[in-house]
């Protein structure tokens, strides 16, 4: 804790009254900046706001209870009853039913803290909480001094007449979010869609979704803060961006400050690592709330880039505020410099354009990681942001069911050039109008704009997920018997929130955008229901006609929309994730905790329906779960090579989704425990930058190719048509240049003609991409004429060494005289994991695949189980 200190007051006097005098405009202000740069560093003695954490001492108890029990700060009280032993873990087995009793009951929780001398004597004290899920009334020492409804805002209160030297005693009752829910939906005339909890601004997911159990939870599941402060303190620092050219970048920082009293304050700043601090502007600031601008200048800025494309480049200030006497406040704050806009000019498109560049995006759908939010940790944050990076993806949608993630997320995604679709937290469901509410929600978005206004990261602020669309498409209307007057309401009152609330705080927070100085607002997703035609003309779509409507995966050829936002398949998590929700005589489909880790009505049976159109019936358990797995990843491979082919009028493509939020059946790439499943391998491969994708199109083969980083490349494709034996039955090489484009190669062929007579069952076509000195590989694809059922696959040996040549990184060699398809490398009794999988072998050639997570030795080669397809059925 940072304290008071006494201050030498040092020869800087004169120099801020030079500088306060020459304040008369902001050019002034920017030559003094840039000209004089003077260099403060001179008080020693700094008087910041004092910042406690309150986070130990704490108890809970059900509302009625005698005895106490200690708590979690952050936490929730399913993880306190978890930790007290109280309730079985509620991810194992069909655990979830047994305790749905929590969220009918009321929860309190309770600490005692003193009031130490230094916070006793300031004049300001306040309690700032961070987040409270969700109704929550505050008591300090037995007086109310807060009452909280919504989980996604901060609360912040002036607490000092209320704080005791000794035992301060803060207690927090949170209400049954579920009961005052069904309250409030019984004070409306109509029901809406999305039942009790459209009335509570809480996480959608807690009530359970389609790939998430029902934990509605409670707590204080972000920090809560005592905070001391005497003459003024930091409330925000927002920094917004003029102007961006290659030579000068033209910024403003706007800091609100609150203040004591009337005064003249000096402001400061200290650039990135320098220790150089500037006087930048004194101002007489007014008691209580002053909003302070300060133009400046970057010259040459460095530019914030996507992953895949550039640098994310990051810029740190700290911003500092004193009177004559000594530093009162200091705000770290990062940024990055780069314009974004989404462009919907030509011809309905729908794209991307970075620092004046399109940028097609390539990535998933985010929900929480968690149902349990405060127990996930910073190294889980950074694993999954780095399975985004990993592959090759620049993009997530924060999905409008979970929350508005946590500082370090975004911090992640800046650092990482992960760009953000942002939702607010709005989903599937109608929200009631009243002017509670509405006000409740502009405060939450006021919150959170300025939380997150900073973070280059973000590309998009979207309204909510799939409300538009189920208005319109989903019947709710004959499903909740509207009159026609309950309809037009219930209509007005979102267009209130999503048309007219959200993008004028927006204007207001933000300013309106301007060449491209901030993301956009987009009032729903999608904009048109999946449908309808119009849907893949214009907007961004979720075409859910695979999985929802049972399409085959083929039909994602067709369904080729502006932009991508969601499309998914099932696929089952490993049966290391399964083994740890499940006893070992329960891994049958049809047990009670494979079911009830299914949250889909139909989901097991969908699967097995598009299994069977494409593959053999696998023959037990850990095969169902390896077919279901390569369902799901070959499905999503066709969806996303058709999207990058069409790069001219697609804008990007993001797969319905990234996580989990506990070990279950879902449409995630990585499973709860943050393991691959065979789609996060593929997707890799689909996202890399310059990528090969060759399919038959009525008959006919075609072929693109797509670069999307900023280099021009020359490269020779290879073209070989094989058997599995390895034979060469055709073979091509083409040359071909491109740069941040999609190209068609002029290779077509009938499939007749390619095939010569061979058996649609007994070869494939393999496409390969090297660098000029055609040995280089940068990327390769397989095209089959079949489903893999009736693919006549040959029997694999493998031949397996430990690779010595690697540095650093331990590899094995792996090879197969006959073609091995889909080869799934694990090992039972260590985490290892390995950086490819599930990929199909060439007959003779030498793979190596390196170890990325645990360490092999020698010996353990032996207990790595190769599987391929064949060895399924
Ligand atoms: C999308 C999402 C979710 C849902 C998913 C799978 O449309 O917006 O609501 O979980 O489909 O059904």
């Amino acid at each position: 804790m940072i304290r008071n200190r006494c201050f030498s007051f040092l020869s800087v006097f004169k120099s801020v009254h030079f500088f306060i005098k020459s304040q008369k405009s902001s050019v002034q202000n920017l030559f003094f900046i840039t000209i004089f740069n003077l260099q403060f560093s001179l008080f020693n003695c700094f008087a910041s706001p004092d910042i406690l954490q309150l986070n130990t001492g704490w108890q809970f108890r059900k509302t009625g209870d005698a005895r106490w029990l200690p708590a979690t700060v952050p936490g929730t009280v399913h993880t306190d009853l978890l930790n007290n032993k109280i309730i079985p873990d509620p991810f194992y087995g069909d655990n979830e039913k047994k305790i749905q009793w929590i969220d009918t009951c009321d929860w309190e929780y309770q600490t005692f803290f003193d009031g130490e001398q230094n916070l006793l004597n300031s004049k300001h004290v306040e309690l700032l909480f961070e987040g409270l899920d969700t109704y929550a009334k505050v008591f300090l020492n037995d007086s109310l001094i807060l009452t909280a409804d919504n989980m996604f805002r901060t609360w912040n209160v002036d607490v000092k007449k209320f704080l005791n030297r000794k035992n301060n005693h803060l207690v927090i009752y949170f209400a049954s979010a579920v009961r005052t829910g069904k309250e409030s939906a019984k004070r409306l005339p109509y029901t809406l869609p999305g039942d009790e909890k459209v009335f509570t601004r809480k996480a959608a997911y807690q009530y359970g979704w389609d790939w998430g159990p029902r934990f509605v939870t409670c707590g204080i599941w972000r920090a809560v803060k005592i905070m001391s402060w005497n003459e003024l303190k930091i409330q925000s620092i927002q920094i917004i961006q003029n102007k961006l050219e290659d030579s000068l970048a033209k910024i403003t920082a706007r800091i609100e400050v609150i203040a004591d009293h009337s005064n003249m304050f000096n402001f400061y700043l200290r650039a990135d690592s320098t220790d150089k601090q500037v006087l930048i502007k004194a101002e007489k600031l007014s008691e209580g709330i002053n909003v302070v601008e300060i133009p400046m200048t970057i010259k040459n800025p460095k530019r914030w880039w996507s992953h895949g494309f550039g640098d994310p480049y990051l810029y740190q200030y700290t911003f500092s505020v004193g009177n004559e006497k000594e530093l009162l406040d200091k705000k770290k704050i990062k940024f990055g410099l780069r314009t974004i806009e989404l462009v919907q000019k030509w011809e309905k498109s729908f794209y991307f354009v970075l620092n004046g560049k399109i940028i097609f995006m390539k990535g998933a759908n985010y929900i929480p990681p968690d149902n349990f939010l405060p127990r996930v940790t910073a190294s889980r944050y950074r694993d999954i942001i780095q399975s985004a990076v990993d592959a090759n993806m620049n993009m997530l949608r924060v999905w409008g069911g979970g929350v508005y993630e946590s500082d370090q997320f975004y911090d992640l995604c800046d650092e990482a050039g992960i760009l953000v679709w942002q939702d607010f937290m709005f989903a599937c469901s109608m929200y009631p109008g009243d002017s509670a509410f509405v006000n409740n929600v502009k405060q939450e978005v006021i919150d959170n704009v300025k939380r997150l206004q900073n973070h280059p990261c973000i590309a998009l602020w979207c309204g909510n997920n799939e409300i538009d669309e189920g208005w319109h498409n989903w019947e709710w209307q004959q499903q909740f018997h509207y009159s026609e007057k309950d309809s037009a309401r219930i209509w007005n009152d979102y267009l209130q929130v999503f048309h007219h609330l959200i993008p004028d705080l927006l204007d207001s927070l933000l300013l309106p955008p301007k060449e491209g100085s901030r993301p956009f607002y987009w009032p729903s997703s999608p904009s048109i229901g999946w449908g309808h035609k119009e849907s893949l003309q214009e907007g961004d779509s979720h075409y859910w006609g695979v999985w929802w409507g049972m399409e085959p995966f083929d039909v994602y050829t067709k369904k080729v929309g502006r932009f991508m936002s969601e499309y998914g398949f099932q696929g089952m998590p490993s049966i290391n994730t399964f083994n740890k929700f499940c006893d070992e005589n329960e891994l049958t489909l049809n047990s009670a905790a494979v079911k009830s880790h299914q949250k889909h009505p139909t989901g097991y049976q969908t699967i097995q329906t598009y299994l069977e159109r494409e593959y053999k019936q696998p023959k037990d358990f850990e095969s169902y779960i390896y077919v279901s797995q390569l369902l799901q990843a070959e499905g999503i491979k066709i969806a996303i090579e058709a999207h990058r082919r069409a790069r001219s009028r697609c804008g990007g493509t993001l797969y319905w989704q990234l996580n989990d939020c506990w070990p279950g059946t879902s449409w995630s790439s990585t499973d709860y425990y943050g393991r691959w499943k065979a789609l996060h391998y593929i997707a890799r491969k689909a996202f890399k930058n310059v990528f090969v994708s060759p399919y038959i199109e009525s008959e006919y083969i075609g072929t693109v190719i797509c670069n999307d980083s900023p280099k021009w490349m020359d490269v020779r494709v290879k073209f070989k048509l094989m058997d599995f034996y390895g034979n060469k039955l055709w073979s091509k090489i083409i040359g071909v240049g491109c740069e941040n484009t999609s190209s068609e190669l002029s290779v077509y062929k009938d499939t007749s003609s390619l095939l010569q007579g061979h058996l649609r069952s007994e070869v494939f076509l393999y496409v390969e991409v090297v660098k000029e000195d055609d040995v280089t590989e940068i990327t390769d694809n397989f095209l089959y004429f079949t489903y893999p059922k009736n693919l006549q696959l040959p029997q694999p040996h493998y031949a397996i060494h430990m690779n010595q040549t690697t540095v650093g990184r331990q590899s094995i060699e792996i090879s197969s005289e006959v073609l091995a398809k889909n080869v799934y490398l694990s090992f039972q009794k260590k985490e290892i994991e390995f950086n490819d999988n599930f990929f199909d072998m060439l007959p003779g050639k030498k793979y190596i695949i390196s170890i990325t997570k645990g360490k092999l030795r020698n010996r353990d080669l032996k207990k790595i189980s190769i599987k391929s397809l064949i060895d399924s059925y």
